[in-house]
């Protein structure tokens, strides 16, 4: 299960959207091609009275020519038949942030501590992920429990991403404190 299509990517088994809502901290990430979220990165998730989920995200970025500042978030979900793939339209609060309309797949999560997301904007001619983008949440600002990181380490090679992370910062400087 590791040819890195993105058409043979397995995620997570029936897939239950309410045990995923609340507070996730982002502990790593994988960037797209383009401005991306910095640090500082939480996502809220909710699901609202009709059970469609929604998410509202804040983290660091910087924009312009050394512009830092607090990107506020928000994602509507929809859904596909398969439980754990979305497409997920979102929108900054400022409308110099970015909109955009993007896979949204949740790759594996126990829901309590660890979840594993990922994107890809673009496929390849060849069937693998030309631009994609991945974060690793965690329940926990902290970060992922020891016995969480061989489950994560595992799913970011069935993903194909291995290697391309980077740690996300919670200094609490800009963005926390929000949600
Ligand atoms: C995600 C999950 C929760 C909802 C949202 C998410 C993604 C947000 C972005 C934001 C990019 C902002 C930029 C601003 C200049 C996946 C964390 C909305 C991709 C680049």
């Amino acid at each position: 299960a590791q040819d890195c299509q993105v058409s043979n990517i397995q995620v997570m088994q029936n897939f239950d959207r309410s045990r995923y809502t609340g507070r996730w901290y982002a502990v790593a990430k994988k960037d797209p091609v383009g401005l991306f979220l910095l640090d500082n990165v939480v996502a809220q998730f909710s699901v609202d009275e009709s059970g469609k989920m929604t998410a509202t995200a804040h983290g660091r970025v910087i924009i312009l020519n050394n512009w830092e500042m607090c990107a506020n978030m928000f994602g509507t979900f929809e859904d596909t038949p398969d439980p754990a793939k979305f497409k997920m339209r979102y929108w900054g609060a400022a409308s110099y942030l970015q909109t955009g309309n993007d896979d949204h797949w949740v790759i594996d999560t126990d829901y309590d501590n660890y979840a594993i997301h990922y994107s890809c904007r673009e496929v390849d001619l060849d069937g693998t992920c030309l631009d994609g983008y991945s974060f690793i949440f965690s329940r926990h600002p902290t970060g992922l429990r020891p016995e969480d990181q061989k489950i994560v380490t595992n799913k970011k090679k069935e993903i194909c991403f291995l290697g391309k992370y980077r740690r996300v910062g919670h200094t609490g400087k800009s963005c926390n404190n929000y949600i």
